[in-house]
């Protein structure tokens, strides 16, 4: 086996050699992108699910998690910046609305006719103790209105925004039903941000009891542009660059360089100068992770235009943008050239992580285009899916652009192959992936809408259940 690995990974070097001595025949910048990076379908899974609707309504709910132990709630973040709190094993579900953040966020969102925005409530965790201590945290995207704590913007260029990482607290903690204290807020982080896209803007807590947050690079195409280092701010381990990296922050310590929260001592870039937080680097857009029980930590990279990654986030890792974008190297072709992959390269450079799934937009060259973007989720943990059980549930959200947006859901099987799920009672699906919620069973549950934007208000809340054949 570790011979076979070897050989295909001499193979690969090879071909990556011959690319490149082609194209130094060629004069320099002669990589060609690939028209089919990867060729193939992805073949249906043999799980049969359902999708049970357990609240609509909503505008574009991207997250949704429920305090260890709290059976009988899931709350879900809707990026307009409402948290709604879900009554389970109700029918119908009854929601209350538990905490409204509209007023810190930038506004408007959703500029042009399709209302389209990265920006706004886009990540919710629960403390582990919130039983007893009673915070959860906030990702928002908030007006340029206070000194940010990180900023990679040149002096007298003003960033688009500021990522806010927020703590709050309810009123009596342990209490069914408690209210959120407005006054508990408290800023952990802000962020300069240099455009309206790849925020990443995830939250999850660790068996670890720290506070990961995914950052994107910031930009809009090839990590390049004012605010951007000139590597790329996801490959720069710069003092104070967060942008593109999954953080790992301990929110209830205080030996941070503001004072809000602490640095846990086993990170692996402590130490070295404004790199405390990183945990690890090398990311376009994270803007899905999760942790599940056992402290795996995946995250859900959305690629360029070739190539969707799922990443097993490792402490110190660098995964790889833009120096590849998936398995394959990427070629940012200068500031005024659009960059593209060009040759897969698995396992090489050494130095980089490659994702553990990957997959690309259209089955072969010239093909339709029906996946766009990952929407990373989560490890089925529940009872009821005995097929899913300790599996990896994700998937595209292919919202944009298109007459109906269909989005697609996948799940990992045997060595981290994708397979489509495909519910038995909503197919074609339809709708716009934009996120997924796991509850305090293990369950989990999709989020998606029939925009992809902040248009209207489809937003709907869809439990995975067991399907029919
Ligand atoms: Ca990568
Ligand atoms: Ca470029
Ligand atoms: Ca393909």
């Amino acid at each position: 086996m570790k011979m076979r690995t070897t050989t295909r990974m001499l193979v690969h070097a090879l071909s990556a050699l011959a690319a490149a001595s082609a194209c130094s025949t060629a004069g320099a910048q002669q990589h060609v992108p690939l028209t089919d990076p990867i060729p193939g379908a992805i073949t249906p899974s043999r799980a049969a699910v359902a999708l049970e609707t357990v609240a609509s309504g909503l505008v574009s709910p991207v997250a949704a998690s429920a305090p260890p132990g709290d059976r009988r709630h899931l709350y879900v973040a809707d990026q307009p910046g409402q948290i709604w709190r879900l009554h389970l094993g109700t029918n119908p579900q009854p929601r209350e609305l538990f905490l409204d953040v509209s007023a810190l966020l930038v506004s408007p969102l959703g500029v042009g006719d399709n209302r389209f925005d990265e920006r706004g409530l886009v990540g919710l965790a629960f403390h582990p103790n919130f039983d007893t201590n009673g915070l959860f945290y906030t990702f928002t995207a908030q007006p340029v209105r206070a000194n940010p704590d990180f900023s990679t913007m040149p002096p007298g260029v003003a960033p688009n925004c500021q990522s806010v990482v927020t703590e709050w607290r309810v009123k009596r903690p342990g209490r069914r039903h408690s209210a959120v204290d407005l006054a508990s807020a408290r800023e952990l982080l802000r962020i300069d941000k240099p455009t309206p896209l790849h925020n990443g803007g995830a939250l999850a807590f660790g068996p670890d009891h720290m506070l990961y947050v995914s950052l994107g690079d910031g930009n809009t195409a090839d990590d390049e542009g004012a605010g951007q280092a000139p590597e790329g701010n996801a490959q720069s381990l710069a003092p104070g660059n967060l942008l593109g990296k999954v953080l790992r922050i301990d929110p209830l310590g205080r030996n941070a360089a503001n004072g809000r929260y602490g640095i846990p001592p086993d990170n692996p870039f402590v130490g070295k100068e404004g790199a405390d937080e990183i945990f690890a680097y090398g990311f376009r857009n994270p803007f899905r992770m999760s942790i599940a029980r056992d402290g795996r930590v995946f995250v859900g990279d959305v690629g360029q235009n070739a190539v969707e990654e799922v990443n097993l986030v490792t402490a110190g890792g660098n995964y790889g943008w833009r120096i590849k974008e998936g398995s394959f190297l990427f070629d940012a072709a200068g500031p005024d050239g659009s960059g593209f992959a060009y040759a897969d390269s698995p396992g090489l450079p050494a130095s980089l992580v490659d994702p553990i799934a990957q997959y690309d937009r259209a089955d072969s060259a010239g093909g339709p285009v029906t996946r766009v973007a990952v929407i990373g989720g989560y490890v089925y943990e529940g009872d009821t899916l005995r097929h899913l059980r300790g599996r990896y549930v994700f998937g595209d959200y292919a919202g944009r652009g298109q007459p109906s947006p269909q989005g697609q859901l996948f799940v990992l099987g045997r060595y981290n192959r994708i397979e489509r799920l495909v519910p038995t009672n909503r197919n074609p699906f339809d709708l716009a992936l934009l996120g997924f919620g796991q509850d305090a069973r293990g369950e989990l549950y999709v989020l998606a809408n029939d925009t992809g934007t902040l248009l209207g208000n489809t937003g709907v809340v869809l439990k995975l259940v067991p399907g029919r054949r």
